[in-house]
This record gives structure tokens, C-alpha cells and sequence, in this order.
């Protein structure tokens, strides 16, 4: 019997299983599992096998199937190990309050990358609009970043869980897709798909005043059905998305505002950085290219280099 892991907390994995039913099921101690080197097995969408054990009875996880895609990062607390978000995806959302807590480019550009590596779509979408006054400075920062992420193609929404507007859009982008939502804790992940399904009923927290930051309220991934058709992961909020496993010379080949600029570099090899006759560096220059994205991509280099070096 297959089943789809719904949640983990690293000790037993609750799966919802081919015949219908949930079950809470450990793993059997001969699983051969992905040579990743990763903190997490077994992860959220994955798909398994059950089967019955021979002698005890109890079901357990007897094998994994290779996954479709995965969204892996960079583990914070430990250099070098990897931590599997979640599996299997059909696209990622990416959720952002430019205040409240405070997400940067250098974090949405990283989980650009990531995703893009995998061919996994993003949805971009700008939470607590009812916090912004769009005349502020933070406000016309905001809605140059929608503009120049839709000049990418990228689909971007605003949203307000607690008033909320741009619940139907949401709607319509989760869909029948087995979405993961991805962002700093505190920037409105659980309240967001409380608005999309109220019976969720998930646990949500206020944000600590002195840090400006959300203490972590979802501690552990869990995938939720959606009563419209999908599924949808509310994860732990992350503070920092280390890429892995990137050559350099790739990033550049998942950046579109790069894309048009790259075969006019004198070297193909070219990795605009100082190389004389850079066509990269010309368009940060004439302002084609955002100041903001060229330094996020040198920012991810240096990443590159500092992982190979350990
Ligand atoms: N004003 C305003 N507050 C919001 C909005 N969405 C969420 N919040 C508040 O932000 C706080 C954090 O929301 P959560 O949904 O718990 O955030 P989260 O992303 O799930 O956080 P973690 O589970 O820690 O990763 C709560 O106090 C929410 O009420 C919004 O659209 N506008
Ligand atoms: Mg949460
Ligand atoms: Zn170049």
C-alpha cells in the first residue's frame, strides 16, 4: 500500500495512506533512504510504501519512492547539513511582509533559485497590505519589487489575512496543486490558510513587539487537503535560505533579468563579477538590471564559495 507523508516530526510520520485512512507510523530499520546527507529523511510529500510487517503486525514505512522535486536548504543551526522542506511540490508559495516582520530580496531571491533549480513555479505573495500605507517609503518599495518581479514573470499577489482581501486570487493559485508555503515566521503563513479553509483552525501567534519577529508557532511541516481541491504544506517559519548543491556558473541561468544579458559577455564563461566587457554589469549600470539583484547574486556566490570550503 503507497501513501503521502502528511507531517513528521522526525520520529514517526503521519501518512495518509492509499485505502483512505491516516496512520502515525514509524520506519522500518532496512529502509534504504536517499544519500542527500540530509537532517530529514523522510519529508513532507514524500511518498512511501506501508506494508504490514510480517512478524508484529504493526504497519510500518517499508520504502520511499524517488521524488518528483524537492525544496532543500541549507540547515542554519548545523554547517554543511541540509534540510529537506518538503517534496513532491507543484509550486512553492513564497510569502513576504516587507515589515513585521522584515523579509529581504537576498531571501526571496535565494528561494527564487532554489525553486528554479527544480522547475518548481513560485507565487509570490506581499501579506498584511492592511499594515501598508502604499505612499509610504516601505509601500513604494514594495510595489517596485511587484513591478519588477512581474517584469520577470513571476505571479505576485497581495493579501490580507486579517482583512482578508486577495483570498479568492489565493484560491485560484492553490488550486488542485500540492502547494508549499515558505517564509520568516511571523509573516502570516498559518493566518493566510486559516482565510483559505477557517475549519483549519491553525494556531497562530502575535508578533513579540521588542524583536518585531513571530516567535516559531508551526513547529512542524504539515500538508492540509483543501476543500476547493489541492493541498497546501504550512511549514515553520525560516530565518535564513541557504542555497545548496549550486555551480556557480549556474545561478546566472535562473535569473530572466540576467538571461538577456549573458550571451552579449565578452567571455561565455563570463561570470560578471570584474571580467572586463560584461554585459551584466553594463545593465546594472544603464539600470536595466536592479542594483539590488546583481549584489543578492554576488551575495549567493560568495555562499557557493564559502560551502565548497568546508
Ligand atoms: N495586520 C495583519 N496581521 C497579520 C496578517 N496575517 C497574519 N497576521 C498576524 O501576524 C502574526 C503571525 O501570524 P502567523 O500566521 O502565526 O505567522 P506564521 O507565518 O504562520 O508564523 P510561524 O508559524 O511562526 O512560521 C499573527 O499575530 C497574525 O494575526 C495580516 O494580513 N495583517
Ligand atoms: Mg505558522
Ligand atoms: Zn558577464
Amino acid at each position: 500500500m503507497k501513501g503521502v507523508v502528511q507531517k513528521s516530526t522526525g520520529s514517526w510520520y503521519r501518512v495518509l495512506c492509499d485505502d483512505g485512512l491516516t496512520r502515525d507510523l514509524r520506519v522500518a530499520g532496512k529502509v534504504r533512504l536517499y544519500e542527500l546527507d540530509t537532517t530529514n529523511p523522510i519529508a513532507v510529500g514524500d511518498e512511501v510504501t506501508v506494508s504490514t510487517r510480517a512478524n508484529g503486525g504493526e504497519k510500518m514505512i517499508e520504502d520511499i519512492s524517488p521524488r518528483r522535486n524537492y525544496i532543500i536548504r541549507q540547515s542554519p543551526k548545523k554547517r554543511g547539513a541540509r534540510h529537506i522542506l518538503a517534496s513532491n511540490l507543484d509550486q512553492v508559495i513564497l510569502l513576504i511582509t516587507l515589515a513585521h516582520p522584515r523579509t529581504s530580496t537576498g531571501f526571496i531571491d535565494r528561494c527564487l533559485l532554489t525553486s528554479a533549480a527544480y522547475h518548481i513555479p513560485v507565487v509570490l505573495v506581499f501579506n498584511k497590505q492592511d499594515l501598508l500605507d502604499p505612499d509610504s517609503k516601505i509601500g513604494r518599495k514594495q510595489q517596485a519589487l511587484i513591478d519588477y518581479y512581474r517584469a520577470m514573470d513571476y505571479e505576485v499577489l497581495e493579501t490580507s489575512a486579517m482583512e482578508s482581501t486577495g483570498i479568492q486570487a489565493l484560491e485560484d493559485v492553490a488550486k488542485d496543486k500540492r502547494s508549499l508555503l515558505i517564509g520568516h515566521s511571523g509573516v502570516g503563513k498559518s493566518s493566510l490558510l486559516n482565510a483559505l479553509d477557517p475549519s483549519l483552525d491553525l494556531r497562530t501567534k502575535e508578533i513579540s513587539k521588542k524583536y518585531s519577529k513571530g516567535v516559531h508557532t508551526t513547529t512542524f511541516a504539515e500538508m492540509f487537503p483543501l476543500p476547493f481541491g489541492g493541498e497546501i504544506i504550512d511549514a515553520p517559519g525560516i530565518k535564513e535560505f541557504g542555497v545548496v548543491d549550486f555551480d556557480k556558473g549556474e545561478v546566472s541561468t535562473h535569473m530572466a533579468d540576467f538571461m538577456h544579458h549573458v550571451d552579449h559577455c565578452k567571455f561565455a564563461n563570463c561570470f560578471h563579477c570584474n571580467e572586463p566587457n560584461c554585459a551584466v554589469y553594463k545593465a546594472v549600470l544603464s539600470g536595466d538590471i536592479a542594483e539590488w539583484r546583481y549584489i543578492n547574486y554576488h551575495r549567493i556566490l560568495q555562499d557557493i564559495d564559502e560551502a565548497k570550503a568546508w
